[in-house]
């Protein structure tokens, strides 16, 4: 590899998204640095942090930056592709095109559901207030596609594992992870995803003691 390669993410390490960078670059098994900022004290804002967005995740290679956790994804699996790398993404085209349908359908929408169900709940302090009829009505509608999209019994959406995965696994993980009624093959889905060894480093990463005081991420 000519440049090594850097992700920048939150030091909370309680974003979605960066989550999913992560998760795309363990997978394809590439040495990387990961570096934290602290959004609460807008290190992202500062000179040395070169994404245009001035948003994590941000991948840096040499001088080139590149932001948006699906561009990450997609970059890692052209620059890397399989064989000599695991796949990220499904090798049929019209499957392919499928999972860039969840990738997207998880970052738009979903308002009511992400602000009363929280990522940092999935790392933190679960959250145990019910839902309200909109947060309802956006876990409704999530698991009724998951259900739609899942074959029974099913690990992952198209038979082999792809990066889409991991974004559904956490889009339902906020239901699991906080108590929320999902049913038991939805539940077990997701829970598959989040015991693979990329989501297990993850997991295991140092967060700050203590309560955070940053505005928790959608
Ligand atoms: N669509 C972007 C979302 C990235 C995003 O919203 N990042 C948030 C943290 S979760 C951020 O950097 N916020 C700081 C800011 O906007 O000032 C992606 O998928 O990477």
């Amino acid at each position: 590899m000519s440049e090594p390669l850097t992700l920048w993410v939150d030091d909370t390490f309680d974003s979605p998204w960066a989550f999913s960078a992560f998760i795309a670059l363990t997978e394809k098994e590439l040495p990387f640095t990961l570096r934290g900022l602290s959004l609460e004290r807008g290190e992202h804002r500062r000179p040395g942090f070169g994404a245009r967005t001035g948003r994590i995740p941000a991948l840096q290679r040499g001088e080139y930056w590149l932001a948006e956790s699906v561009a990450i994804a997609e970059y890692a699996a052209e620059n890397f592709p399989y064989p000599g790398h695991p796949r990220l993404f499904p090798e049929d085209l019209a499957r392919r095109g499928e999972c860039r349908e969840v990738q997207g359908y998880v970052r738009t929408g979903f308002e009511a559901l992400r602000a009363e169900r929280p990522s940092r709940s999935l790392w933190g302090a679960r959250v145990t207030a019910p839902l309200s009829d909109a947060a309802r009505a956006d876990a409704d509608a999530l698991l009724a596609y998951a259900a739609g999209r899942l074959a029974p019994g099913a690990r992952s959406l198209f038979g082999a594992w792809c990066i889409a995965d991991a974004d559904l696994a956490l889009a339902l993980q906020r239901l699991v992870l906080n108590g929320d009624e999902v049913p038991r093959a939805l539940a077990d889905y997701a829970a598959a995803t989040w015991d693979r060894p990329s989501a297990r480093a993850w997991h295991a990463l140092e967060r700050p003691a203590g309560p955070i005081t940053s505005p928790p991420r959608p």
